[in-house]
């Protein structure tokens, strides 16, 4: 069985690519499985599993590294009921130091595996990151970025549709100049032929080659990590004119609004409205919309939101927003659930560094 690791930063693509690449190989008659983590309860992109009949379980509350018992726990559930040939596990997006404390492990404590990883980057975000060198994050979170660049065994370059070719020939120069060693693929997640080529060579991958453990300072990593604030919300719009997912939308609008305003740093901010329409903005700034509104009195709408800020402050932003939708369009608001915080420190519960 192949367990294959996807990490990379918020909004990178993985969860796009790993959708197509699951798609991919159902239709080869292959069985899939796919494990989520992130550190908040109920999450946008489960539903499209669940809704493609992709056998999928979560590590909640903490990334891999720090719940390695979970993630065993849950490949071994999936191997029970289902006999994957293939796992797709990713890892929370500001998490790093995968190979000593999820790799090597599976590896040492698991006979039955093959394990790769591979490590997203969004080819803007890479260009205004590190051709551009523009402070889109604060120094510790780009920190980690680069952690994640440094100990892939395949670097992952989405989102290459959305590029030009001045951009995707900047970025090709400074990985070949930087990551001379890697092995650096560039694909468009959302489409079937691009991402089978990531596919191919995760795919040829065998463990007679194992990636160094990271040279990596904990308290940088941790701070990094602290920087980011998590934001998890269910609300429920009413609307006396029927026009409660128009609303939502213009909800969703006016948050990202608001934290541009405040001129944050966004690793990503979902929403999923009724389960069907969903918006998604990313640190390269793009919007995308999946499906269009119909009217309805009531709408139901979900937000993760993961920003360089404080829980406090994106709380209090994303409270804004509310009441001024709220005014705009002569509505309630209803937050069923809304949680914020910031990720523990990282304590994996193993870490092999030979
Ligand atoms: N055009 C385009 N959009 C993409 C691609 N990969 C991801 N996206 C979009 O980028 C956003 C973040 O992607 P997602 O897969 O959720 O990133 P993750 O946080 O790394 O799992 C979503 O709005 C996706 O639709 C790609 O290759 N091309
Ligand atoms: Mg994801």
């Amino acid at each position: 069985m192949k367990v294959h690791l996807i990490s990379g930063f918020l909004g990178s693509g993985k969860t796009t690519a790993i959708q197509t690449a699951c798609k991919v190989l159902m239709a080869e008659g292959l069985n899939v499985g796919v494990i989520t983590n992130d550190q908040g309860i109920k999450l946008v992109d489960t539903g499209f599993f669940e809704s493609h009949s992709i056998p999928n379980r979560q590590v909640i509350n903490g990334c891999f590294c720090c719940n390695y018992n979970a993630l065993d726990e849950n490949i071994q559930s999936l191997i029970q009921t289902n006999s994957p040939d293939v796992i797709f596990a990713e890892s929370v997006g500001s998490c790093t130091d995968i190979v000593a404390t999820v790799m090597k492990p599976l590896l040492q404590f698991r006979n039955d595996v093959t394990v790769t990883v591979s490590t997203f980057v969004d080819v803007q975000l890479l260009h205004m990151l590190f051709v551009e060198k523009k402070h889109v994050f604060n120094e510790e979170v780009q920190y980690i970025y680069q952690k994640q660049l440094e100990e892939a065994e395949v670097i992952v370059v989405s989102k290459i549709d959305l590029a030009d070719e001045k951009t995707l020939s900047s970025v090709r120069y400074f990985l070949k100049d930087q990551f001379q060693d890697k092995q650096v693929i560039y694909v468009n997640g959302t489409d079937d032929e691009s991402t089978t080529e990531w596919l191919d060579v995760i795919t040829s991958k065998t463990n007679h080659f194992i990636p160094s453990s990271l040279d990596i300072d904990y308290p940088t990593y941790g701070a990094g990590e602290a920087m980011l604030a998590w934001l998890d919300a269910e609300l429920k719009i009413d609307s006396n004119i029927n026009s409660a997912q128009q609303t939502a939308i213009q909800l969703a609008k006016q948050i990202y609004k608001n934290v541009q305003n405040e001129k944050l740093t966004i690793g990503h901010l979902k929403f999923l409205i009724d389960d069907v329409i969903k918006i998604s903005y990313t640190a390269s700034g793009n919007e995308t919309i999946v499906s269009e509104a119909c009217n309805a009195g009531a709408a139901s709408i979900l937000i993760n939101a993961r920003i360089q800020t404080t829980p406090v402050f994106l709380s209090s932003l994303i409270n804004r927003a509310i009441e001024q939708t709220e005014k705009e369009n002569n509505c309630i608001v209803v937050k069923e659930k809304f949680t914020a915080f910031q990720p523990g420190y990282p304590a994996p519960t193993h870490r092999i560094m030979v």
